[in-house]
């Protein structure tokens, strides 16, 4: 049943999201979900599986780092990531929440989830609608989502490695800890494969 995936309640889900966050975030959110539906619709991807991913998405990004630590203790995950805050936890963990709380049980949306803010070497179809959508939903306003979204119009894959190249390049400048998978993903998607001599 864990892969099963048909339809879901949309309304319980949608109230619990919206209890669990600011007005502010919540609108994000729904945009992230308009924005992966309309992704999943232009290259292919299951439409409910990634407006469950959008809605469910930062469902544990306001939450105190505290219940983040107790379940990195609590559930044998690498006490390294404990040097990381909310930007990486609340989706790698957060995942977790969702699954226990909202009862989401398709593990592709909760690994879309889980890989949402860090992206991955591997990632499927939906882990990068979830990725783009969170990049580039209507209430995003940086400098750059307007080439991101043209190139989201296109080429999905060159969103991914748009929007890691200007993540990383931004925690750069900024002196931020990079997570591994960010470097990971970089790596796989930004870097052109060498070139070898003939
Ligand atoms: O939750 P959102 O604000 O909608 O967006 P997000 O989940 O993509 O990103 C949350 C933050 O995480 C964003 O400011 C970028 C940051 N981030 C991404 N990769 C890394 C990271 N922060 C650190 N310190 N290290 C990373 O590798
Ligand atoms: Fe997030
Ligand atoms: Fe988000």
């Amino acid at each position: 049943m864990t892969n099963e995936f048909t339809s879901f309640d949309r309304e319980m889900i949608m109230q619990r999201v919206q209890m669990a966050m600011s007005e502010k975030r919540f609108l994000h959110v729904l945009g992230v979900e308009k924005t992966a539906i309309e992704l999943a619709k232009r290259f292919g991807g299951h439409i409910e599986q990634a407006a469950l991913a959008g809605l469910t998405h930062d469902y544990a990004k306001e939450r105190p780092d505290e219940e983040f630590e107790l379940v990195i203790y609590r559930d044998g995950y690498d006490l390294n990531l404990l040097k990381y805050g909310n930007a990486i936890w609340h989706g790698l963990i957060g995942a977790d929440f969702v699954e226990r709380e909202l009862k989401i049980t398709d593990q592709a949306v909760l690994q879309a989830v889980r890989l949402h803010t860090t992206g991955a070497a591997q990632m499927t179809l939906l882990d990068k609608i979830l990725y783009v959508a969170d990049y580039i939903e209507p209430g995003r306003d940086f400098p750059g989502v307007e080439e991101a979204r043209k190139l989201a119009e296109v080429d999905l894959d060159a969103a991914v490695a748009f929007e890691t190249k200007h993540t990383l390049a931004h925690l750069l400048e900024n002196e931020q800890l990079i997570y591994p998978k960010t470097l990971e993903t970089y790596n796989q998607w930004v870097v052109k494969p060498k070139q070898f001599k003939a």
